[in-house]
């Protein structure tokens, strides 16, 4: 094990003081504040333990219980309960007091700043009449929450004797060996001002409410930190009318009725994602790249009462299916029938609700295509050449590039592929190969000259050209899928080659090119239109109507020149009137734990083995859509999975929803009691009002990711309003008391319900659930995203729920590594644990940098970024004038643009004439 401190950093005095108190064998080496040694963070983060396993736990919290653990004490529920409590409620008001005492010299104010949690602290502690917050033992709570105080309660000047119970308990913790050498050690003697570096790196927190954990995976997009969000007066006055308003059930979202078509008056969204290939089984990354972020969209479409319909199916023909074919002894079309079956199950599990799921090896499909075929031809955008091409003679076909192996031209490497040479990574054209061979039946092939089809690429670049700048500009496309068009574009296109001579796909209809059939890649996207079409006879509604239709096409990064070039030229040289994409969300790549998922080395979760875990789909999906590669790569690590799921839904979500259901239940006898609201109540609803714009904003620009963090943010303002306002405490009060009660009690009630229309999109089980629980009929709360969006009070006075229980189950160690080994990802964590130094220091990078990359500038960006942040912070802390933050914070948007796009990929050039794909 390896633990990684900086100086200054008071997280890491926490993990210092609980390794020297557990005892337990561990290196500690001291880095620098901005050193990123977890691979799948995008910032750096702090102290970082790296395990015997490749793993990195870096929550600090989650290091100190590890600690624990290992020395063989277990954390009880009052101590979880504690660190809770310390990460959600602490930590918020300590940055604010530290921010002050350390950068700003206020330390009269920063002690006002923690008087609420240090008379909570010591509340409890006079009450328990126990020498440790969890009883007569010292724990992993008292470690961690004497520690996060340390820097404020040792300093002289902030000593503040009004807490009898905390001074007591305080001294005799940090009296500890391990407190005074973590002190020591971090801290160095210089007290407060050794944590000057640190705090000038951190964000300037927010007064008068707690941003949530402090944890860098909760904070949001990067643009966040710049938002200001104190709650005004005005904004709490507003907050209250409109929850007053109650809600308008006419408003409410309306059955769907199949055929779902464009309606007058109405946004209509036909949303498509990309049609995953039938000759394999999807694994979680092209789940999350596809079918899983279109069905949040198309179900938060529906929340909005736009009128959506979202089709997809199995992409079945080409090389690849032939190939499976042959391994499995099927013919091609008993492979598309097996393996539509299996996506549609793996589909299903998941809860993706298409409007249809069909398959491009439809009757439809040949008429469609070949009428855009025959278009094409007719309007002159079609050209033939002769293509070299190596064919077996034994086989008695052309070898695509996957069926041939030869010696490289370039490097001489023995085992080169058809396309590309493993060892000097140079692309080859398959007839320049040496000595090349069948890869089916060892036969050399010869080189036989065939006549093709291409797409006049060239003669369309102007009309395409027009509409892209269009599209663009007024849809939402994702910057990748922006830049990617743009570089492919950069360099003029080429004519691309439309047929191919294989037997499986769609027959070219011309009389000259019988044997032929459409390469997949011309055929696949024309896929969406027969889909509709086999799901309605009036499909021309949806396709052949741009006015009316808005089309978002969803799908990971390298299908994006396929959707913007090549498709939409197919379609605007049919001049027919088709609807093009508007809006096209492409995400990066989501890696498995360090490494790549890898069918053939049987490393990843693969979609039919999701269910066997045990864990429900709507968790599997809160994770995906959680670490969703949403403009950066990502890393699914199950480390990780167990750890959202135990603090962000168990202790954070679940907790805030089933304490607003039990008090109801316990205190009302199932009915929500009267409310009254107070200042304090109001500006709860306040926070949640904008925390439901900051999600609707960012739904509405298909940020998914982003948006659950609000969600979450929610529950979090949720707890700490429960938590200050003591409902159990003051049910047993007088008259007034019990009123607060019934109001805090009412007002939480209402906020869970309007969680549970939020996550709809994202866990629609859970959400379902929720609103059985609450007894919320979906009319009500589904009418709380139509219209202006606000958050009103949706379950009356009176309204009876239904029978609360516990929403989520805790995934623990155990089960997690079990679970780990069984999915494979061993290989690369042995090879850690045996040189732990190598993994720690040289993470595996998450980006990948590519040919149209630009790592230097990249790197000369990163540096640029760094130190204009630096400088922003710097300028926040003085406190300086809104004018010039604001103008450092948009030099600073910029350069995180542009190193975005320097970290960007660019894809693979258009293949030349006679090279096949
Ligand atoms: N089947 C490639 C893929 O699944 C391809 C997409 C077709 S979309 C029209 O990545
Ligand atoms: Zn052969």
């Amino acid at each position: 094990m390896k633990l990684f401190i900086s100086e200054g950093n008071p997280h890491c005095l926490k993990v210092l003081a609980a390794l020297e108190e557990a005892g337990v064998q561990c290196d500690v080496q001291f880095v620098n504040h901005e050193e990123n040694l977890v691979p799948f963070l995008s910032r750096p983060s702090l102290p970082a333990l790296l395990l015997p396993n490749g793993q990195h736990l870096f929550s600090p919290n989650a290091i100190c219980r590890y600690m624990f653990e290992v020395s063989g004490q277990e954390c009880s529920e009052a101590c979880d309960q504690w660190l809770e409590w310390e990460a959600t409620d602490l930590q918020p008001a300590l940055l604010q007091a530290l921010h002050m005492a350390v950068l700003q010299g206020k330390e009269l104010e920063a002690t006002k700043v923690l008087a609420g949690p240090l008379s909570y602290l010591d509340q409890s502690l006079t009450k328990a009449n126990t020498p440790y917050l969890t009883g007569d033992v010292v724990s992993v709570a008292d470690l961690v929450v004497c520690a996060a105080l340390h820097p404020i309660l040792s300093a002289p000047s902030l000593a503040s004797g009004d807490h009898k119970s905390v001074r007591l308990w305080f001294d005799r913790v940090a009296a500890s060996q391990s407190c005074v050498s973590a002190s020591h050690k971090v801290l160095q003697g210089k007290g407060l001002q050794a944590m000057k570096s640190f705090m000038q790196r951190q964000p300037a927190p927010q007064s008068g409410q707690s941003r949530g954990g402090t944890h860098p995976c909760n904070s949001g997009p990067a643009e966040d930190e710049e938002r200001e969000r104190a709650v005004s007066e005005e904004e709490m006055e507003a907050a209250a009318l409109t929850w007053n308003k109650g809600f308008n059930a006419s408003a409410a979202a309306t059955e769907r009725l199949h055929p779902i078509l464009p309606q007058e008056g109405k946004r209509n969204i036909l949303l498509t994602s990309a049609l995953p290939y039938v000759n394999n089984v999807p694994h979680l990354g092209n789940i999350i790249g596809c079918v899983l972020s279109a069905d949040v969209f198309s179900r938060y479409s529906r929340l909005r009462g736009w009128n959506s319909l979202f089709v997809c199916g199995t992409d079945e023909y080409g090389t690849a299916t032939e190939n499976k074919a042959r391994e499995e002894g099927l013919t091609p079309q008993q492979i598309c029938d097996k393996y539509h079956a299996i996506h549609a199950s793996i589909y299903e599990w998941f809860q993706i609700d298409f409007d249809f799921f069909g398959r491009t090896t439809t009757e439809k499909q040949t008429e469609i295509a070949q009428n855009i075929f025959w278009r094409l031809h007719e309007n002159g955008f079609l050209l033939e050449d002769v293509v070299e091409q190596l064919r077996c003679e034994q086989c008695q076909r052309f070898l695509a590039d996957r069926f041939v192996e030869g010696i490289c031209p370039h490097c001489n490497y023995p085992d080169a592929r058809g396309d590309q040479c493993d060892k000097c990574g140079r692309l080859i054209n398959a007839v320049e190969l040496k000595a090349p061979h069948c890869k089916v039946c060892r036969q050399t092939p010869v080189i036989r000259s065939s006549k093709h089809l291409f797409l006049d690429l060239p003669k369309l670049e102007g009309q395409l050209e027009q509409w892209l700048n269009k599209s663009t500009s007024s849809g939402d496309w994702t910057a990748n899928a922006k830049q990617i068009t743009r570089s492919w574009l950069r360099d003029g296109l080429k004519p691309r080659c439309i047929t191919r001579d294989l037997r499986w796909g769609t027959p070219v209809p011309h009389p000259d090119f019988q044997e032929k059939v459409f390469y997949v890649w011309f055929d696949a996207p024309i896929g969406y239109v027969s889909i509709t079409a086999n799901y309605t006879d009036k499909w021309e509604q949806w396709w052949k109507n741009p006015g009316q239709v808005e089309m978002y096409n969803f799908m990971a990064k390298d299908n994006v020149p396929f959707h913007s070039v090549v498709f939409p030229c197919s379609l605007l040289g049919a001049q027919d009137n088709y609807t093009l994409v508007n809006h096209l969300i492409a995400t990066e790549y989501l890696n498995y734990e360090d490494t790549k998922f890898s069918k053939s080395r049987g490393i990843g979760v693969f979609g039919d083995m999701a269910k066997d875990t045990g864990i429900p789909s709507d968790v599997w999906r809160f994770y995906l859509l959680y670490v969703r590669p949403e403009g950066q790569d990502s890393a699914f690590s199950w480390a990780d999975m167990a750890l959202k799921n135990n603090s962000e839904l168990l202790n954070n979500l679940g907790n805030f929803i089933n304490r607003a259901g039990m008090f109801v239940s316990k205190f009302f006898d199932g009915c929500v009691p009267a409310m009254e609201l107070l200042q304090e109540d109001k500006k709860l609803l306040a926070l949640v009002g904008w925390e439901l714009q900051q999600y609707i904003q960012l739904m509405d620009k298909v940020k998914i990711r982003d948006a659950l963090k609000h969600i979450l943010n929610i529950s979090r303002h949720g707890n700490q309003y429960i938590q200050v306002n003591e409902p159990w405490k003051k049910i047993k009060g007088g008259d007034a008391e019990r009123q607060r009660a019934g109001t805090v009690t009412g007002v939480s009630i209402n906020v869970a319900c309007l969680l549970s229309v939020m996550l709809l999109p994202y866990m629609p089980a859970m959400s379902q659930i929720i609103r059985d629980q609450l007894n919320a009929p979906y009319s009500c709360v589904s009418a709380m995203l139509h219209g202006s969006g606000a958050f009103t009070r949706v379950l009356d006075p009176g309204h009876r729920i239904g029978t609360v229980s516990p929403l989520f189950q805790k995934l623990e160690v155990e089960q997690i590594e079990a679970l780990k080994k069984r999915f494979g990802g061993q290989q690369t964590a042995t090879q850690n644990a045996a040189n732990p130094q190598s993994a720690a220091t040289l993470p595996t990078p998450a980006i990948e940098v590519n040919a149209g990359a630009d790592p230097e500038k990249a790197r000369q960006l990163t540096q640029a970024v760094a130190e204009q942040g630096e400088k922003v912070r710097a300028l926040k802390a003085q406190k300086a004038d809104k004018a010039t933050i604001m103008a450092e914070v948009s030099k600073l948007l910029e350069l995180k643009k542009q190193l975005a796009l320097a970290e960007g990929t660019s894809p693979e050039p258009t293949p030349v004439k006679g090279k096949k794909k």
